[in-house]
This record gives structure tokens, C-alpha cells and sequence, in this order.
């Protein structure tokens, strides 16, 4: 049972024996999290004062400018990881390839993958919008003490044994599942400690939020074109409202506290949508159903969907799941050829 204000520490030490793996090591795995998150959060609070923003002159795989701070986030969540020696693999939305642990190991005991992306909407960080890390754990499906290989990363998000997000928002907060509810931690950054804020998050299951990039309108599929002018209408409880921050984790956040659907579609110019599967949509959408909520390409749960590529893209709906599901009706009666 969550009490409000339970350290973040202690919630993991009194949960841990619920979880159907529980050896320690997970929990091990959640807390260096919370030691790099506490540590890029440091780093995005003062971006606007050292040059550590702007681009660092390189594009990373997406072919994106990379901005300083998504370096600095990559390297401290894949070094505390690979400090605390607790993960034998690591993919990140800014690693070429994954990244294998202590293979030469023979003791290499470790069991788990992460998958992160270190830096979510770091187009808003000169811009002082809040940004954040994703996070998804996996248990490795090779032979414990071999070196990690692809498949170990390209499972079903319904595999997933943990995922969460940091929010460096207006306050900076740690949300995450061990499947088990979602429970939301904020930091009092005067003293370092992440505390029990938001204990069993659940979505509303209506909501009057919509969250999509109308930049990209006529570029939708019919079913989604369609979907936006019935949240415009004036019927019952819509015209809904539109709040797009250009931040997945920051929209995803919102809508689950008030209730709402976030959109990232396919289109005439991003076939498969633009967001990834693996370290954005897989967690989030495990956060949502968690969370009573539900997380689709539109036609098919994103859970069930058995990733090829470790950098691949899906369309994305997310949200409140009477909305996702009047969105995938529209989805259904305008089928694209
Ligand atoms: P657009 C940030 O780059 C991101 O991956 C999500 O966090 C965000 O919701 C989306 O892309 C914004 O993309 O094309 O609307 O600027």
C-alpha cells in the first residue's frame, strides 16, 4: 500500500518483494535511474546559463542536431548503468547500435536490458520547455553470462518488466511500473530525495485533451482528419481542448492526470509516424495500461507489436481509452488503401 510522502527508497525496499522476479537487482536498476536522473536534472535546470546548450555540432542517428544536453543525459544514464553493473545490454535513442556490458564477464550474472531515450523533446530545451528520459527494462531471453544480443532488445513491449519516465518540468518527477500501477515521485531538489507524490496514477477514462501537431493536418490519413473535427465539434463535452507541448512526455503526463489522447500518426511525409517503438512508445504505452489507459498504432494494441529494427517507428495514439477508441473507430471506417 503507497503512503504519500514515502521516499522513493523506501517505496522500492517495501514493493520489491511484490515483484514476480524479485531479487534485488531491479530494484538496484530503478535506483541508479533515480541517481541519473537526479544528476541530468541538475544539468537541465541550469541549461540556460552555461553553454551546454545548442547543438554539439554532430547529428545522431535520427540524423537530428544533437543538442549537448542529449549527449550529457546518454553518457550519465549509460554510465551510472554501467557503474552499478546491475544490466548486461543498453539501447539508446542516441547509440548507433546497443551497447554490450562486461561480455568478457564469465560472472556476468546480469540479467536485465534498458532501453532509453536519454533526452525526450530536447528541441524544447532552448527554448526552457520541460523535457524527459524514458525508460524500458527488459530480462535478457539469451544465456545469462553470454554477451547480450539483438533479440535481447527486439522483444514485445508486453515483456517489458519495468518502464518509466523523468518529467523535468515546473518540478522535476520520477513515474514508473514495475507492472504493478503506476506511481508518481517528485524531488525536493533542496535535499536530493524523490518523494511519493502521485500514488496509483490512473487515467480518466474520458478526457477533453487532445494532443497532436495540426502543423501536419493534411498529411494525416482520412481516419485521423476525420478523428481532429470531432474533437472540434460542438457536441455534449467537445469542442475538446488542444495542448500540444512538442514534448511526448510532457503531453502524456498531463493527459494522465487530467485526461486526454496524444497523436503522433503516420502521414503523406512520415510513413510509419515519427515516434520510436522501442524506447518511447513501448514504455509509454505500458504506463498507460497500467494506468487504465490504452496505446495503439491505430489498429494494433503497441504492445503486441514484435519489433524488427532497434531504432523503428510506429504511429502512436495514447491516452484515455474511451478516446483511443473512438480514434481507432474513425481508423477503422476510413482504412487506407
Ligand atoms: P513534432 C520530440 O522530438 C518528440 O519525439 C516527442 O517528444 C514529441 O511529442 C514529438 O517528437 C514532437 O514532434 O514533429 O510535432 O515536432
Amino acid at each position: 500500500m503507497a503512503n504519500k510522502n514515502q521516499t522513493l527508497g523506501e517505496f522500492i525496499i517495501e514493493n520489491q518483494n511484490s515483484f514476480k522476479y524479485s531479487s534485488g537487482e531491479l530494484s538496484r536498476l530503478i535506483n541508479s535511474i533515480r541517481l541519473a536522473a537526479k544528476v541530468v536534472n541538475h544539468e537541465v535546470n541550469k541549461a540556460g546559463l552555461v553553454d551546454i546548450i545548442g547543438a554539439a555540432g554532430e547529428t545522431n542517428i535520427q540524423g537530428e542536431d544533437q543538442q549537448k544536453l542529449d549527449v550529457y543525459a546518454n553518457e550519465k544514464f549509460i554510465k551510472t548503468l554501467k557503474n552499478r553493473n546491475i544490466v548486461c545490454g543498453i539501447a539508446s535513442e542516441e547509440e548507433d547500435d546497443f551497447i554490450t556490458i562486461n561480455s568478457q564477464d564469465k560472472n556476468n550474472q546480469n540479467k536485465y536490458v534498458v532501453l532509453i531515450d536519454p533526452l525526450d523533446g530536447s528541441s524544447n530545451i532552448d527554448v526552457n520547455v520541460s523535457v524527459g528520459t524514458i525508460f524500458s527494462i527488459y530480462r535478457r531471453i539469451t544465456p545469462i553470462g553470454t554477451p547480450v544480443e539483438l533479440k535481447d532488445f527486439l522483444q514485445e513491449g508486453s515483456k517489458q518488466v519495468a518502464a518509466g519516465y523523468v518529467v523535468y518540468g515546473t518540478s522535476t518527477m520520477l513515474v514508473y511500473t514495475t507492472g504493478d500501477g503506476v506511481n508518481g515521485f517528485t524531488l525536493n531538489p533542496a535535499i536530493g530525495t524523490f518523494y511519493l507524490s502521485h500514488p496509483n496514477m490512473q487515467f480518466p477514462e474520458n478526457g477533453k485533451i487532445y494532443s497532436v501537431n495540426e502543423g501536419n493536418y493534411i498529411h494525416f490519413p482520412t481516419g485521423i482528419k476525420k478523428y481532429i473535427k470531432y474533437c472540434q465539434e460542438e457536441d455534449g463535452d467537445r469542442p475538446y481542448t488542444s495542448r500540444y507541448i512538442g514534448s511526448l512526455v510532457s503531453d502524456f503526463h498531463r493527459n494522465m492526470i487530467k485526461g486526454g489522447i496524444y497523436l503522433y500518426p503516420k502521414s503523406s511525409k512520415n510513413s510509419n509516424g515519427k515516434l520510436r517503438l522501442l524506447y518511447e512508445c513501448n514504455p509509454i504505452a505500458f504506463l498507460a495500461e497500467q494506468a487504465n489507459g490504452k496505446a495503439s498504432d491505430g489498429y494494433t494494441r503497441i504492445l503486441d507489436i514484435k519489433p524488427t529494427e532497434l531504432h523503428q517507428r510506429v504511429p502512436f495514439i495514447c491516452g484515455s481509452k474511451n478516446m483511443v477508441e473512438k480514434c481507432e473507430a474513425f481508423m477503422s471506417d476510413f482504412l487506407e488503401n
